[in-house]
């Protein structure tokens, strides 16, 4: 059976998962040993340490866009990607925007509200800065969505997949699309889909015993990962000194060199 690395909250395994069950894809999810490292398993399928990953027999893919590309050609009915070169390439944007844009804002205030990396003003002032940044990407994807009742056009598929654990996750953070627009509309339209109700359900339930993360944190056993967009994110918006603090303390790291 295929193997997913991953870690429930991960808004890029939600990605795989809603694909690989709207594909009736059989898989077996782990959750890898993110804390110790000492999973050669894992480290073989994703030399970066990062889920998800897929293994599929002889075959493991990393990183969830080519791990959407890899489902789509090898289980290639019901197709998820629309039908014309321009369809494509427009879900295929609001993916990228989603996986390196809207992601950072929702795993900041993460990191802000539930793993208490400020607190007092500083936290009020990057919780104001990602709640206004979610409703401007909203605005966005409202325009995009225009008429149609799913991103992919007239039924649910990639583009779907790819912007709804980004919205998701901006409304269990307090800030959910305008009551009544289209995007709520969509929000709760795509949510009752069984693909992605059992993705979320399996979310919400993972989070039990989490009031013990931000110990292992101020610890420095549990670091978290910051690079790329998520690392210019704390920068761009006020968060410089959580940066310069978690490196301080040891309890954050930068991407993993493979070996
Ligand atoms: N570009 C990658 C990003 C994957 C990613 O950032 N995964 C995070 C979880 S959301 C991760 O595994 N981070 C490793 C860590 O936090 O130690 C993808 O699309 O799959």
């Amino acid at each position: 059976m295929v193997v997913l690395y991953e870690h429930p909250l991960s808004p890029y395994v939600h990605k795989v998962k809603i694909a690989l069950t709207e594909k009736g894809v059989a898989f077996e999810p782990r959750l890898p040993d993110f804390v110790g490292g000492q999973d050669a398993a894992f480290a073989g399928a994703s030399p970066r340490l990062e889920v998800p990953a897929l293994d599929d027999g002889a075959t493991t893919v990393f990183d969830s866009t080519i791990i959407l590309e890899y489902i789509e050609e090898r289980w290639p009915t019901p197709a998820l990607l629309p039908a014309t070169p321009a369809a494509r390439a427009r879900v295929r944007m609001l993916e990228e925007l989603c996986d390196t844009y809207y992601e950072a804002i929702n795993w900041a205030g993460f990191e802000v509200r539930v793993f208490q990396r400020a607190t007092g003003e500083l936290a009020g002032r990057l919780l104001k800065r990602a709640a206004e940044q979610i409703a401007g990407v909203n605005a966005y994807l409202e325009r995009q969505l225009g008429d149609a009742p799913y991103f992919n056009g007239a039924s649910f598929g990639w583009g779907d997949l790819s912007v709804v654990p980004a919205v998701h996750a901006a409304a269990l953070g307090d800030n959910p699309p305008p009551a009544g627009s289209r995007l709520a509309r969509w929000l709760d339209r795509v949510r009752a889909r069984p693909s992605v109700a059992t993705t979320f359900q399996a979310a919400t339930e993972s989070m039990a015993g989490f009031e013990m993360i931000p110990q292992l944190i101020a610890s420095g056993i549990f670091k978290r990962q910051y690079r790329d967009h998520r690392l210019e994110w704390m920068v761009r918006s006020g968060g410089l000194d959580i940066v310069l603090d978690g490196l301080r303390r040891n309890n954050i790291r930068f991407t993993t060199e493979p070996q």
